[in-house]
């Protein structure tokens, strides 16, 4: 490689120039408005318990004051029972507690002021509407408590995202996913790769200023590429499971395939706990296809009932037939299911020489769609009598009449899911295409590095890498990407 033509020569250790700090600083962002105190009902609307109502900003001393006078503030985080009232007026609103956050010791990182009031929708518009008559009090837009937290230093990009992936988790697989990401685990890893990134980008920049004084240790540039080959691995194993992060944060494609009148659709409604599609003695009964959000053992998934499979049929269930292949082709897991009292029919052979065995059920290699083959109306054979299909891949036996089978079923969906989705405990951090994108951006960058024989290129390789983990975790994040994380939120948060 070129850079063994440089011969160095060990000589007083100069260390490299001081790397920059990687600790968390405000990623000055702009707040829209800020400089205003906000306000607003945080948790959820409707009649409730205890409403949470919250303001951040500079006046949110002056508010609480406003509301609970004669009183003074109370200690800081500490609750405390007050009665509030209507600062013109002077009309008690409710006994409530009441909290006082002095910045930057706050969840914003300014003074924050809340209000624990009866959940009563009289009393949180009284309450409402007295902080909106307290000067330089406005209410909150959508997300801007978040991003003041963000603008302040509070939370990272990502911790934001996790943030908001934690309120909108409907099931364990999500919620467990979106802790460790509001915990901050992928904002440190980037943190982490980005420190490598500075202190090789040092080593370049130092042996272009001073390699000619023969300052340098030996064997500098030979350690970044040790550095950037090592970071290049990290990277690519991290983007090999940006795919199921992303399907654990948005759900993965469970397609439910098979002939006409197997029971796809009661099996569709018998998972969804819902009726989402006709079940009928007719064949042919669904043609489009049928999409429920659903929790499958504790995994999100996108459930697709689809047409039956079969040959020669009128226009309209041909249509049905092409969707149904189509949507095959995007399913991240497809249970095919057959009618267990009716494996010789033509339908069920065709469908399992066309789709079940070129999957592999039970076999299913590595990135390769994954198979669930399940054998439908099992109540309809012989009680105790030998499996009805020996010859048959691995698969399941269930009856979709009486339920048994469906525990079985739903054990191995949840390995199935765990496989297509990642342990959320342990597994993919990367939950975004936003991530991929970048940390594809940094493997390139290194990628140009490795190429490059000119020393300031490599070095400008190094630093655009760096910028991309940054952007990541939110540093120069240009507003146009903010504006579309921090729209996820509602107001009060
Ligand atoms: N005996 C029995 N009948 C079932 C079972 N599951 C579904 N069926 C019946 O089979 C017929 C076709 O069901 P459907 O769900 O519409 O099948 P699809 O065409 O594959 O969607 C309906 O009459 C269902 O009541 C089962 O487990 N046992
Ligand atoms: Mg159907």
């Amino acid at each position: 490689m070129w850079r063994r033509f440089w011969t160095l020569v060990a000589g007083a250790a100069r260390g490299p120039r001081s790397p920059r700090s990687c600790t968390r600083q405000g990623s000055g962002a702009p707040v829209p408005g800020s400089g205003a105190t906000v306000f607003a009902l945080s948790s959820g609307q409707g009649r409730c318990g205890i409403a949470v109502i919250r303001t951040s900003g500079p006046a949110s001393g002056h508010a609480l004051r406003s509301l609970t006078a004669p009183q003074d503030l109370p200690p800081a985080r500490s609750a405390c029972l007050r009665l509030l009232s209507h600062p013109r007026s002077g009309e008690p609103l409710d006994r409530a507690l009441v909290l006082w956050f002095p910045g930057p010791q706050s969840f914003t990182g300014e003074d924050c002021a809340e209000f624990h009031v009866h959940g009563g929708p009289a009393v949180v518009s009284g309450v409402l509407q007295a902080l909106g008559s307290v000067p330089g009090l406005r209410p909150a837009e959508a997300g801007e408590f978040t991003r003041r937290a963000f603008a302040h230093g509070k939370l990272s990009l990502t911790e934001v995202e996790g943030l908001a992936d934690l309120i909108h988790a409907e099931t364990e697989a999500q919620r467990r996913q979106a802790l460790r990401q509001l915990d901050g685990e992928l904002g440190h890893l980037c943190r982490a790769w980005a420190k490598t990134l500075t202190k090789a980008l040092a080593h370049v920049e130092a042996y272009i200023d001073f390699s000619e004084d023969d300052n340098l240790e030996e064997g500098v540039l030979e350690r970044v590429d040790s550095q950037v080959r090592e970071l290049e691995l990290a990277l690519s194993a991290h983007l090999r499971d940006a795919r199921r992060g992303q399907r654990l944060r948005s759900g993965a494609h469970v397609v439910v395939a098979g002939p006409p009148n197997a029971g796809k659709s009661s099996l569709v409604n018998l998972l969804s706990r819902k009726p989402v599609s006709i079940v009928s003695p007719e064949p042919g009964t669904t043609r489009d296809v049928l999409e429920t959000p659903v929790d499958l053992a504790g995994f999100p998934a996108l459930l697709s009932d689809t047409a039956g499979l079969r040959e020669g049929v009128g226009p309209v269930e041909q249509e049905g037939v092409r969707r149904a292949r189509e949507r095959l082709e995007q399913a991240d897991l497809i249970l095919a299911v057959l009618d267990a009292s009716d494996l010789a029919s033509p339908s069920s052979c065709n469908f399992l020489d066309t789709i079940v065995t070129p999957a592999g059920a039970g076999n299913p290699k590595e990135n390769s769609q994954r198979l669930l083959l399940v054998l439908n109306k099992s109540d309809l054979l012989p009680r105790g009598g030998p499996d009805p299909s020996p010859n048959l891949p691995p698969h399941l036996l269930l009856s979709c009449l009486t339920g048994e089978g469906l525990d079985g079923l739903l054990e191995a969906l949840r390995k199935e899911l765990a496989e297509v989705c990642g342990d959320p405990s342990t597994g993919p951090l990367l939950t975004r295409a936003r991530h991929q994108h970048h940390l594809q951006g940094c493997l390139d960058a290194l990628g140009h590095y490795k190429q490059t024989k000119d020393l300031a290129l490599a070095a400008e390789a190094l630093r655009l890498a760096r910028g991309h983990l940054g952007r990541i975790t939110g540093g120069g994040g240009t507003d146009e990407i903010l504006d579309i994380i921090f729209r996820d939120f509602c107001v009060g948060k």
